[in-house]
């Protein structure tokens, strides 16, 4: 999906979410129609989604990974897509495991297992075909977001080291774990990959980051293990909305660094 941006004075920004790599996560893809939704209801109404869709292009995959997905309507705790091994006993690879960051350490080649990374960087069809459309658009897209759940938190790179990237990021999340308190009375924690959740390599935001798109989150929504991947449809407009507000005002955040600086009060 692609709402190009409707600003004409514009520069050439972007942004890019996916959702649904992992099959069980059933509350992703359901984000990802939430954030389509909101954008087409509340563009000139809220002034947020307008400021982003004014400036920016924005790209939307409502489901990376289909075939799990579709696998989770009568085994609901599959994570993985459906991929045949080559020796064609076990099925599946992680496609969060499957970029080329990294790629193999911490993860598994075992197919049986439910990290198994793949038999090569970039081995699946859904990770290549990321991989392939941020490779084209990288000098325009500025902003990865991910989602996944759940455990309520904002993942910023490293995942893959111990490392420190640059710590812009930290501020953007913490901004964005404020609001959904003072909205939504729900705590999100946030940090980078390995020190905040675990650490372990082939991970899209980590890959993106180091492609050079220097904005780049893995978002964990609800909940925090009451209902885990079982999230109640009750609970679907809360951990959408506030994923929504962390969405927002992280794109608007990176608009504001990224401006251009004015210049029409020179003399
Ligand atoms: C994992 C990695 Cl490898 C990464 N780079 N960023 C986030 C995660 C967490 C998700 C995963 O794939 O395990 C959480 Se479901
Ligand atoms: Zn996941
Ligand atoms: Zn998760």
């Amino acid at each position: 999906m692609h709402f190009p941006r409707t600003g004409k004075l514009a520069q050439q920004k972007a942004m890019w979410i996916d959702c649904g790599i992992h099959a069980r996560e059933w509350i992703s893809p359901a984000f990802c129609l939430w954030f389509v939704h909101h954008s087409l209801s509340f563009y000139q109404q809220n002034s947020e989604i307008t400021r982003i869709l004014d400036s920016m292009d924005v790209y939307v995959l409502p489901v990376m990974n289909p075939d799990g997905y579709k696998y989770t309507w009568t085994r609901r705790w599959w994570r993985k897509n459906r991929s045949i091994s080559k020796s064609g006993f076990c099925v599946g690879v992680d496609l969060n495991r499957n970029f080329d960051v990294d790629w193999v350490k911490g993860s598994s080649q075992n197919p049986c297992e439910e990290i198994n990374c793949g038999p090569f960087p970039e081995s699946e069809p859904e990770a290549q075909a990321v991989a392939n459309f941020l490779r084209r658009h990288k000098d325009t897209v500025q902003l990865y977001i991910t989602i996944h759940s759940y455990s309520q938190m904002f993942i910023f790179p490293y995942s893959y080291t111990f490392d420190q990237a640059e710590n812009h990021n930290d501020l953007m999340v913490q901004e964005a774990a404020q609001r959904i308190k003072r909205y939504y009375r729900n705590t999100y924690t946030y940090g980078p990959g390995a020190a905040t959740l675990y650490p372990c390599s082939g991970g899209s935001d980590d890959w993106a980051y180091k492609l050079g798109i220097k904005y780049s989150f893995t978002f964990e929504l609800q909940d925090r293990g009451e209902y885990g991947f079982l999230l109640p449809p009750s609970h679907i407009s809360g951990a959408c909305n506030e994923a929504l507000l962390a969405v927002k005002t992280i794109a608007v955040k990176v608009l504001e660094k990224t401006q251009a600086p004015a210049n029409h009060h020179t003399i």
